[in-house]
């Protein structure tokens, strides 16, 4: 009885609209005849949920089953955006789907359109773990992913009139979150503050207690592979309170002391930390007690699957792989030697090499401000036996100690090196290098694009090389899942590559070097016009989204060009801005006749900034300033356009990447370190306008250099050019009097807020660090030739064509592909039906 009333996956339309009104009634509890959209969606997200739940059941009965090695990805952001249009993808539904909300008298966009963004993450490197999931599962890879339910995801961005970036909560689980499974009976205790102490017995091993327990509850997320049965696990940990209050406080009427611990303990889930490539958390004791709750939470979990097994200790790597995603999770390392040590008994040198062997770490920045330390006394405080442990960590064989035997070996007396690369940084306070604790806690280390990894191995982790040998530091070049960013995103365009490759999109999805199959269809001058169609198709959808949530008109026969990342420095922002304020004088310059000759142009900027970040905010006001001048000039307004769109999301992106003809991704060399955006864009035909940077360049070395618009200093000049700029510093004026120029009218109040840009200014007047000054004129003249190359449209097609065939290598498929074969060691598990 049981196996035959088992539910199966929906198979037609009638399926779908009966599932559809059984919840509107039970999970909504509502009357099936006046439902809104945002019922509909709701109603229609449960019934996908579940069929969804039928694969994630027999995929983990499987994993269960099979007990293959397993790969865990520890990230404390997951950027996931909206979940229901990908999940009838992937379970192959969304004609029934679309069939059967129609029948109930809606719209599948519509409904789509009720969904709030899961936007636990900050930018690229949240982003990129939500790929790597839509991947893992596709390829039918045993990865589960472990990281935070926050309360509030990344902040939503307003912006004032006098354009300043105003920052509210995003409480995105207020709509009750249809994706997650609360998991009430998975629950771990995790410790905070009291204290270690050493037992005498020789062994090492010490009892910690005392402090701070809460309880660490897990939510379920389902991830569904793509044409696969495969239905992954995304495992976010809630921080609740180990006891709903404290009775003896309370009977002594002590109200507020009995839910304090309450308010404590859920306050370690509440937010995300709205930083990346900032300090400015750091010494933040909250977000030191999540980086340990998450960590000490999973860690536990994992340990308690492979227990199920009956396996010794000794074998948890043939049988658990654990990526850190950056330094974030490195409480791990000294978490489970301490696992190890005090509870399952082992020794020192045994522990370690079982942890060294579990443990992979992927850099994502070399920005020196963006490198975690933690200061020693905080650590002490918050995590007294962890910090014993890195204290053991320094003293052992394999680390690095003045007493380390190996090390004193191979480089007798040097201090030097010893200090350089100790696990701890001597200073008011001590500080422990997380990058240093990663490195020589993993298997193997990676950066996210060739000149990043190599950055990587000859400058912040060099000494690591020296000592360790280089095949411990390889490369994994990012990639995208083109199931998001082409399909969804914009599916006219899918839908045409299918038709023009003859391939269903099933096979060309799951293997992206088939897209090399368009390249002779750019000499076809009638395929070119249904490309350039469906590019202007998606341009009017972009200015339709504007004008109904921004009141804006937006003309749609410019070229579009965007800019859409963070708001940092190193991502240079302002010589986008400065370059948009100079084409503005330029036109100002020009007769009437002349500027009739001239290519109009819209400039999209879109990016949060770190609510601390003075610069980046001023970067932004500066932006919406000039915009509000531009846009209301009579004489230029039909030639240039410029938009500041607010509060950028994932699902903001799948609006603006389809519909850029240019997109720009300017970092100061050696400063970005693969960038995933530029692969986006060059995935739904939009040409690249760029530094040679990051994975810029690897994009460059597939679609050809003629393919797109590279500029600026390279990689080897910087440094030299930075010791320039301190030591035999050129007036502005001198080295780049358009530059200047532009800099001087801001600083005249031409944008208005006379003044108020100073401080933005000065950067670059004075130091430069991201060398505007020296790239400034090569920067206008690509976008010169930018406009040139348009002018030819059939040519510009041509390149937009090439540029999409040749994007096979950036599918996260292949990278998640490298990570379990060259890494994780781990195999695709075939999932049996129930
Ligand atoms: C100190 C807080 C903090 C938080 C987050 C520092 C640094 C981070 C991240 C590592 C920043 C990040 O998202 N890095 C980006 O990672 C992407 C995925 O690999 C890359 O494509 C981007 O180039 C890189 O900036």
């Amino acid at each position: 009885v049981w196996k035959e009333s088992m539910r199966t996956l929906d198979k037609d339309v009638n399926d779908v609209t009966k599932s559809m009104v059984t919840h509107v009634q039970t999970s909504l509890a509502r009357q099936p005849y006046n439902i809104d959209n945002l019922g509909a969606y709701q109603a229609a997200a449960h019934s996908a949920r579940d069929n969804l739940l039928i694969n994630w059941n027999d995929t983990q009965m499987t994993y269960t089953r099979k007990a293959p090695k397993r790969a865990y990805y520890l990230s404390l952001e997951f950027l996931m955006g909206r979940t229901l249009d990908n999940a009838l993808l992937n379970l192959g539904l969304k004609d029934q789907y679309k069939d059967g909300v129609k029948k109930l008298g809606f719209s599948i966009e519509d409904i789509l359109d009720q969904e709030r963004d899961a936007a636990l993450g900050n930018g690229g490197l949240g982003r990129l773990a939500a790929c790597y999931l839509d991947s893992s599962a596709s390829q039918e890879l045993p990865v589960w992913g472990y990281g935070l339910r926050y309360k509030y995801g990344i902040f939503q961005q307003l912006i004032s009139p006098a354009g300043d970036q105003l920052e509210a909560p995003d409480p995105w689980l207020d709509n009750q979150n249809p994706w997650e499974l609360p998991r009430l009976d998975v629950t771990y205790e995790v410790r905070f503050y009291g204290h270690a102490d050493r037992l005498d017995d020789g062994t090492g091993r010490a009892i910690w207690q005392g402090g701070q327990e809460v309880l660490a509850q897990a939510y379920d997320v389902m991830i569904p592979g793509y044409g696969t049965q495969t239905t992954n696990n995304l495992r976010l940990w809630e921080s609740k309170p180990k006891r709903g209050f404290d009775l003896n406080s309370f009977n002594a009427g002590n109200y507020e002391g009995a839910v304090e611990s309450s308010n404590s303990a859920a306050a370690i889930t509440s937010v995300l930390y709205p930083n990346d490539h900032t300090n400015f958390t750091v010494g933040k004791e909250l977000r030191l007690k999540q980086q340990y709750f998450w960590t000490a939470a999973s860690l536990a979990d994992i340990l308690r699957r492979f227990k199920n097994l009956g396996k010794p200790m000794n074998e948890l790597p043939d049988y658990v792989a654990i990526q850190l995603n950056d330094t974030h999770p490195t409480l791990a390392i000294p978490e489970l030697m301490r696992i190890l040590i005090d509870e399952e008994d082992l020794r020192w040198d045994h522990a370690w090499s079982i942890v060294t062997n579990v443990f992979f770490y992927t850099n994502h920045t070399v920005l020196p401000e963006a490198l975690e330390k933690w200061p020693v006394p905080m650590i002490e405080h918050v995590l007294p036996r962890h910090m014993q442990i890195i204290y053991d960590i320094r003293t052992t064989d394999d680390a690095i100690s003045l007493a380390d035997s190996s090390f004193k070996k191979k480089y007798p007396g040097d201090r030097d090196r010893l200090a350089r690369m100790s696990l701890i940084e001597e200073g008011m306070p001590k500080q422990v290098r997380m990058a240093h604790l990663a490195v020589i806690g993993s298997r193997k280390v990676n950066g996210v694009a060739e000149l990043h990894s190599d950055l990587v191995r000859t400058t912040i982790l060099k000494d690591f090389v020296d000592f360790e040998g280089v095949s411990k530091f390889g490369n994994v070049t990012n990639g995208i899942t083109p199931r998001r960013w082409l399909d969804q995103c914009n599916p006219e365009l899918s839908a045409l590559i299918s038709k023009t490759l003859k391939l269903d999109k099933s096979v060309w999805l799951k293997d992206l070097f088939k897209l090399e199959g368009l390249l002779p269809f750019a000499e076809d001058a009638a395929f070119r016009k249904e490309w350039a169609a469906i590019k202007q198709r998606n341009k009017e959808r972009l200015a339709n989204y504007v004008q109904t949530t921004l009141g804006l008109t937006i003309r749609t026969d410019a070229m579009f060009d965007v800019q859409i990342k963070r708001i940092h420095e190193y991502k240079r922002q302002t010589l986008n801005i400065l370059g948009v304020i100079h084409r503005y004088f330029t036109l100002k310059n020009m007769s009437a006749v002349e500027r009739k000759k001239v290519n109009p142009r819209v400039v999209f900027f879109a990016g949060k900034a770190a609510p601390a970040y003075f610069i980046a905010k001023l970067t932004i006001r500066l932006i919406v300033n000039v915009a509000r001048v531009i846009n209301a000039d009579p004489d230029t307004k039909d030639y240039l356009q410029l938009y500041f769109l607010p509060d950028y999301s994932v699902s903001l992106a799948e609006v603006l990447i389809p519909a850029s003809d240019i997109s720009q991704h300017i970092s100061t060399a050696g400063t970005e370190a693969s960038g995933t955006s530029n692969m986006k864009f060059c995935l739904n035909g939009g040409l690249l306008l760029g530094t040679v940077d990051g994975a810029n360049i690897e994009i460059a070395e597939e679609v050809g250099e003629s393919n797109v618009f590279f500029f600026g200093h390279l990689t080897p000049a910087v440094e030299d050019l930075r010791y320039q700029h301190l030591y035999h510093p050129v007036p502005i004026e001198q080295k780049c009097p358009a530059l200047a120029h532009v800099i001087n009218q801001v600083s005249a109040g031409v944008f208005g807020d006379g003044g108020v840009y100073e401080p933005l200014l000065n950067t670059i007047r004075q130091s430069d660090y991201y060398l505007l000054t020296d790239d400034f004129d090569s920067y206008i003249a690509a976008l010169a030739m930018v406009d040139e190359a348009y002018l030819d449209k059939d040519e510009w097609v041509k390149k937009s064509i090439r540029t999409t065939a040749k994007m096979g290598k950036f599918s996260s498929d292949r990278a998640i592909v490298e990570y379990a074969e060259s890494y994780w060691n781990i195999e695709p598990v075939t999932i049996q039906k129930s």
